[in-house]
């Protein structure tokens, strides 16, 4: 284009009518949109058998935040890959170049109109303003107070078991501690995360919250309430020695009942895993 593009006397054949471009983009437009339809939809329904159930309105909102941003890349991804690819495809060279000299087909050149370079400025844009709105309004949510003041339990990470403690409703009474973590159902609770030895990753997956585990300081998850009875898991989500991939402990979302008569049970020692320290 550089050595060539002016000359008339030139024997690169050009490309004067704007015919076969739009032809390309018509037709690149077209490959790209049904390719993004298709992959959105396979995506909503691979999504929905692969993210795991959430248990807490934060993590609803942590599975739509998935869906919804991965569906929003999918188009943004496919215009570039579209566009290479058919780029590769359509317009490769079919007669090699000889020594010295280019191709003797020459590919249309791309020129974009402004009217194409504002359209496509103003939807990265506004897509990018969209997420940020989006990250804003998951702050504000995290944020709310609950009404019920939260159950607080200590989550200890050490190579490599978790320890939870609960506080014993009798006053004066030993906390509860105990290897597997039982929490009534619709209650807001709270952990205070920290660690004895490295440092550990603490994550209820199903509960929408992570936090690291650091050895010498405790620091509280936000405040989650369960909202279904079911059994989930601790990860520890930090590699943190050889045993790692062992280091993870049940979670039971289970009546307010049984919650308390588990809490009663353990605090006597008998309940699975209960004891006290
Ligand atoms: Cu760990």
């Amino acid at each position: 284009m550089t050595q060539q593009g002016g000359s008339t006397g030139s024997d690169i054949p050009t490309r004067t009518a704007s015919e076969p471009e739009n032809h390309d983009l018509r037709e690149v437009l077209l490959w790209w949109a049904g390719l993004s339809i298709i992959a959105i939809a396979v995506w909503v329904v691979v999504s929905s058998l692969l993210l795991p159930k959430a248990a807490t309105a934060d993590d609803v909102f942590a599975n739509v935040t998935v869906v919804v941003f991965t569906a929003l890349a999918i188009p943004v991804a496919l215009f570039v890959w579209v566009f290479v690819g058919y780029s590769l495809v359509r317009h490769r060279a079919r007669v090699t170049a000889t020594a010295g000299r280019p191709p003797t087909e020459a590919a249309p050149a791309i020129v974009a109109t402004s009217g194409q370079t504002i359209a496509w400025l103003a939807i990265t844009g506004g897509l990018c303003l969209f997420l940020v709105v989006w990250g804003l309004f998951g702050i504000y949510r995290g944020a709310q107070v609950p009404t019920k003041h939260p159950m607080i339990v200590d989550a200890t990470g050490q190579q490599w078991l978790w320890t939870f403690r609960y506080p014993h409703p009798a006053p004066n009474a030993q906390p509860v501690t105990s290897q597997e973590l039982v929490l009534p159902v619709n209650h807001p609770v709270q952990f205070d995360v920290t660690s004895l030895d490295v440092l550990h990753g603490f994550e209820i997956r199903a509960f929408g919250i992570t936090l690291d585990a650091n050895p010498g300081s405790i620091i509280p998850t936000e405040v989650v309430t369960p909202r279904k009875i079911g059994d989930f898991t601790v990860r520890c989500v930090e590699l943190c020695g050889l045993y790692h991939s062992y280091m993870w402990a049940p979670v039971k979302v289970v009546s307010e009942s049984s919650y308390i008569a588990w809490l009663h049970a353990a605090s006597h020692g008998s309940a699975q895993g209960g004891s006290s320290t």
